[in-house]
């Protein structure tokens, strides 16, 4: 099929959903809510947490709608699309209420619907009939987001920014097996599929190296080969950029040829369905950024996710005329960049990880400008695992926080069993975010990061009523999150 006719149906089809959309929107509004972030942002966590606070009653005193009394109900109701898995949210809060554990990397899609019923603000809306709100959210595996930026780029573009990363600081080292690899191999020569194997099985080991915990890099594109879902062994996956480029076209057949056409496959079969059914329909969106990892793990992983987050922002760019672009026939009119797990920090220190978030996304917002959608940058915490306390150090007064870090985190040589209570002074974050931006050039002795120590901590012990009631799980601003996401759809 030639590719405008490909391009037609795919448009004719998303108008035709959002026409849908609107037609039913009549009955019931409805808001599609993206929760986009790198893997381990927090996402999971987060939905979990939102959906607990609104059915539990949560402290929500920025969330005007619940503060005034105006909802009078929320409940889960049976999502829009019948195909996708729904969120396992019952099973999420369990393991996070009941046995103090994080829910696993997730796997594979799913969705939820909570639907809200209130009494508008205004005499006015009142006077027809009590509103109603549908909220949907959907949870992915955040490697998948790596993979929007694919879509405008051919394989030979795909191929020299890989192979040109891989030389670049640490990746160099951890590059080598593959880089050699594919340099071995003839690309014109017919292909074979037990090379087109290696090649691909050595090229995600590559992959999986920068994203180990002690790395922590975050450009790792193409996305299903860290987390392959129901496509692991399939030929859309068995392939790898390559090395060496054939100065015109390759000759039919060979390696070259074999491995650019399952490249072309994989965006075609895997990447576009994925954002054509749920990226291009948001209206909102909240990117959340663990800033604090990438500080942990120094300047080389903290750039590393800047530009992660620009190629996957500039993704979301209306009005150019990429394949992109022609899907996003809704316009996202808020944005809210979230830094997850502040409580982490001492509140005093959140301002420093707000202006730190802010500078992250700063030259993707530069690039794609805002396009009229509402921005605001928050720092957060879906669960807030610790609490704030002083002690006195050497005259001293050190702000700390005080959590149960998870079995096997280590503090200054002391490894922690999972059970028991500790007081940690992570440090300071600098006052000024370019400290933490500048360092890669300057010398190891002029460093001007602050010397920081984060932990894991175990989810929250979350206490009872007397009625033997759990209450609802705790966090940070998660409510003046609720207040930008939706709150004046409910006004
Ligand atoms: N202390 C604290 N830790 C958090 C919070 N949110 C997330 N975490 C930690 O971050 C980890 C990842 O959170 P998830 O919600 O699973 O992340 P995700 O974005 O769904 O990750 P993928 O499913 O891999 O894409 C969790 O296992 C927790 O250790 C938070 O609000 N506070
Ligand atoms: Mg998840």
């Amino acid at each position: 099929m030639p590719p405008f006719l490909t391009r037609f149906t795919d448009d004719a089809r998303l108008a035709l959903d959002t026409l849908t959309d609107r037609a039913s929107g009549f009955v019931n509004p409805t808001l599609r809510l993206g929760v986009t972030g790198l893997s381990r942002a927090g996402k999971t966590v987060f939905i979990s947490s939102l959906v607990h606070n609104l059915l539990n009653g949560g402290r929500l005193p920025v969330f005007e709608a619940v503060r005034s009394g105006r909802v009078s109900k929320i409940r889960l109701e049976p999502q829009p699309d019948d195909a996708v898995p729904r969120f396992q949210y019952e099973d999420h809060i369990a393991a996070l209420v009941r046995d103090r554990i994080w829910p696993d990397s997730t796997r594979a899609i799913s969705q939820l619907r909570i639907t809200l019923d209130y009494e508008s603000a205004s005499g006015w809306n009142r006077m027809f009939s009590p509103g109603r709100l549908s909220i949907d959210i959907v949870d992915y595996p955040g490697e998948w987001l790596l993979d929007l930026p694919l879509l405008t780029q051919d394989f030979r573009t795909f191929s020299e920014k890989t192979v040109e990363r891989a030389h670049t600081g640490i990746r160099a080292e951890l590059s080598t097996d593959w880089l050699s690899l594919a340099a071995s191999l003839d690309i014109s020569k017919p292909a074979v599929e037990a090379d087109a194997q290696r090649l691909a099985q050595s090229f995600t080991r590559y992959l999986q190296a920068c994203k180990s915990d002690e790395r922590s890099l975050s450009t790792l594109p193409p996305g299903r080969f860290l987390m392959p879902g129901d496509l692991e062994g399939s030929p859309a996956l068995t392939f790898s950029p390559l090395a060496n480029l054939p100065d015109g076209r390759a000759p039919k057949g060979s390696l070259w040829a074999m491995m650019e056409r399952r490249y072309e496959a994989y965006k075609t079969h895997v990447v576009k369905p994925f954002f054509r059914e749920h990226f291009a329909r948001l209206d909102r969106q909240i990117v959340l950024i663990d800033a604090l990892q990438a500080i942990n793990r120094g300047p080389e992983s903290l750039l590393d996710l800047e530009g992660a987050l620009a190629d996957v922002l500039a993704s979301f760019q209306p009005g150019t005329n990429s394949f992109l672009s022609s899907f996003l026939t809704k316009r996202i009119d808020k944005v809210l960049v979230a830094a997850t797990k502040a409580d982490h920090l001492h509140h005093e220190s959140h301002d420093r990880l707000e202006r730190i978030a802010a500078r992250l996304v700063q030259r993707a917002i530069d690039r794609i400008g805002a396009s009229g959608a509402g921005l605001e940058v928050m720092a957060i915490a879906s669960v807030r695992a610790t609490r704030e306390a002083t002690v006195n150090h050497d005259g001293h007064t050190l702000p700390v926080i005080v959590g149960t870090p998870i079995a096997g985190e280590t503090i200054n040589g002391e490894t922690f069993d999972g059970e028991r209570k500790t007081a940690i002074f992570t440090g300071d974050l600098p006052q000024n975010p370019d400290a933490l931006f500048q360092d890669l050039e300057s010398k190891p002795e002029e460093s001007l990061v602050p010397d920081l120590s984060f932990v894991r901590f175990r989810p929250p012990h979350i206490e009872e009523t007397g009625g033997g009631l759990k209450l609802s799980v705790p966090h940070i601003r998660l409510d003046r999150a609720m207040q930008f996401l939706f709150g004046d759809r409910l006004a």
